[in-house]
């Protein structure tokens, strides 16, 4: 056996993530969030053939659903969306007339093999602190988004991003739909379909209506900007739904089909 050489290990890390990296500069569609509305919508996406990135700001995937409901490691799904969660290998096991219940650790690793699986890349350490825009019609298009090393947020230094360019973007971010804020923060013209035209914020739980609503939110707010999961609740100021997953997993699918929609008109 040869002696183990740091520097050559540094230099395959190097080189593997400038060639892998170098893929996803130009995407299809670029994924902020990877939290289950974000990973099925990449699931979808790359199981269609899309060039599609998930940027994740934790180290780790799964945002809100890894830990269940209060931190018990079990989420809800109910028959509506059993087939989109059994798509992605999720063991559903019957609990309740229409209530399925799943491991939280497993819904999470199985989804997010799923989307690699497909073709979807997810990068992790990456905060997308803004986004790309260019003219069109009277206002903009988003068409990228603007990123740094979480690190460097959360040391607060001046260190100044990069870019990659997107034909869509999905904010996923959940609760705080944070792209979808950015952009209405800094265009101040820029109008939501929206009761107040900008990010009217989440209401109180209501697990039936937030779970309706959803999926009625998932849709393009911006051009070139789609909203899914807690996200598009948080813009539309529909309620949340608290540990149960079924809504997400058919935001995400809906998603998915409203990008492979856009993707057609913005060529
Ligand atoms: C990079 C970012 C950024 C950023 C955020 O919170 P999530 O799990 O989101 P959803 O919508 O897929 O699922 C929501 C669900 O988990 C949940 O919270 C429910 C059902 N709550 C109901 C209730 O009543 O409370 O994932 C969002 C992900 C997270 O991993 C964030 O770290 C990430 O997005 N993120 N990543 N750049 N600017 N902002």
């Amino acid at each position: 056996m040869p002696e183990l050489d740091e520097v050559l290990i540094t230099k395959l890390i190097l080189d593997a993530f400038k060639e892998d990296f170098s893929k996803s500069l130009d995407l299809d569609v670029a994924i902020v969030g990877a939290g289950p509305s974000g990973v099925t919508a990449a699931y979808y996406l790359a199981r269609s053939g899309v060039n599609v990135a998930i940027f994740e700001r934790n180290l780790y995937v799964g945002g809100g659903m890894w830990s269940g409901g209060i931190l018990f490691p079990r989420i809800v799904v109910q028959e509506a969306a059993k087939q989109v969660a059994e798509e992605m290998g999720v063991s559903l096991r019957k609990a309740a007339e229409d209530y399925y219940v799943a491991d939280s650790v497993e819904s999470v690793v199985k989804c997010t093999m799923a989307a690699l699986s497909a073709g979807a890349k997810i990068w992790i350490g990456f905060s997308v602190e803004d986004v790309v825009i260019r003219p069109y019609n009277d206002g903009y298009r988003v068409c990228g988004l603007v990123i740094n090393w979480s690190a460097v947020e959360l040391a607060e230094l001046h260190v100044d991003p990069v870019t990659v360019r997107s034909r869509v973007v999905i904010d996923a971010s959940g609760h705080e739909a944070s792209i979808a804020r950015k952009l209405v923060d800094k265009l101040p013209r820029a109008v939501l379909p929206t009761d107040t035209g900008g990010v009217v914020g989440e209401l109180p739980m209501w697990a039936e209506a937030g779970e309706r609503a959803v999926v009625e939110n998932t849709r393009e707010v911006y051009p070139g900007l789609i909203v899914t999961g807690m996200a598009a609740n948080a813009v539309f100021g529909s309620p949340r739904m608290g540990p149960i997953f079924g809504g997400m997993f058919l935001s995400g699918k809906k998603a998915a089909e409203e990008a492979m929609r856009l993707l057609k008109k913005y060529k």
